[in-house]
């Protein structure tokens, strides 16, 4: 056998935003069309952390698109990885060294999915030494496309984002979320929603972080809380809230990498605020 026909074919000429996009809106259309179709409910760490058949196909459909362009990437994706925090982090910390990484959520807000409420996403991130360059959110539902590259803006479709005017919590709407476990998190979650309701005009819960991050982005939320989440949840939406002048940071407000779990994004005018209530509630999840 030559050199020639040893090297595996790579597509070449192809940007990684473009791979990740074209992965994203491939993934989202699969999974629009099996709205309605799960037969087989598999539950993960708890009744609440669902994972079904689509999940795991999207995941497949995804990774074989990366691979196809980047044979010798690294990719952390959601359905590969353990369920439980300990197995998380451990991967996290394996693949945080890599030269290339993309981190993969085939769909957030599986729950969602499950119960046909048209808010879940698919999210890819690429990370470069542990700084994400690149980020794309889908929403198959509304056909959205949130793109964002480092150093170059986000774009919903073509059109610029950019976050909200708000500069005070009492003219905010605020996105926060409930994930799926009940006993840690839960309850400082709680504590966070009551210290927040009576200070911002309302609070929304969609059950997609990375949805809650592109609306951050493009202005439709003033800012959004939650704790426990995990890398592929909010690395696409991280690089989208910064790219639109937003700030992302963890709930103490220390800048975001992709260790944070526990995040606060927001237009960048109530961040303070926003974090210097969660701090007096008791409910950044560090106390
Ligand atoms: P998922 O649908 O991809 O699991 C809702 O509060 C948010 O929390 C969603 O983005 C959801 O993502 C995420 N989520 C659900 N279960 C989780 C878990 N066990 N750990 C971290 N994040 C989770
Ligand atoms: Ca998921």
């Amino acid at each position: 056998m030559n050199e020639k026909e040893k090297t595996p074919y790579v597509v070449t000429s192809k940007s990684y935003t473009a791979v990740a996009i074209n992965a994203a809106s491939k993934a989202g259309e699969w999974i629009k069309s099996r709205l309605g179709t799960v037969s087989e409910l598999g539950i993960k760490y708890s009744p609440q952390d669902l994972v079904t058949e689509v999940d795991k196909g999207a995941e497949q459909m995804i990774r074989r698109l990366i691979l196809t362009h980047f044979p010798h990437h690294a990719i952390l994706g959601e359905e590969g990885v353990e369920p439980g925090p300990e197995a998380s982090a451990r991967a996290l910390q394996e693949i945080q060294d890599e030269e290339y990484l993309w981190i993969v959520d085939p769909v957030d807000g599986t729950t969602n999915f499950v119960h046909g409420f048209p808010f879940f996403s698919v999210s890819i991130a690429l990370a470069h030494r542990g700084e994400v360059i690149v980020g794309v959110i889908y929403d198959p539902s509304r056909d959205e496309l949130f793109v964002a590259e480092k150093g170059k803006g986000a774009y919903v479709h073509g059109n610029r984002m950019g976050v909200s005017g708000e500069q005070e919590l009492a003219h905010s709407l605020v996105a926060v979320g409930f994930p799926a476990d009940p006993n840690y998190t839960l309850p400082i979650n709680m504590a966070a929603v009551q210290a927040l309701a009576p200070q911002v005009r309302n609070l929304r819960a969609g059950g997609s972080a990375a949805l809650h991050l592109a609306y951050v982005a493009a202005g439709r939320l003033s800012a959004y809380t939650e704790i426990g989440l995990k890398p592929w949840d909010i690395a696409a939406g991280a690089l989208l809230v910064a790219e639109s002048g937003g700030t992302i940071t963890d709930t103490v407000g220390t800048p975001y990498d992709l260790s944070v779990s526990h995040i606060v994004a927001s237009n960048g005018k109530i961040h303070e605020a926003l974090t210097g209530v969660l701090k007096e509630a008791k409910a950044t999840g560090m106390e």
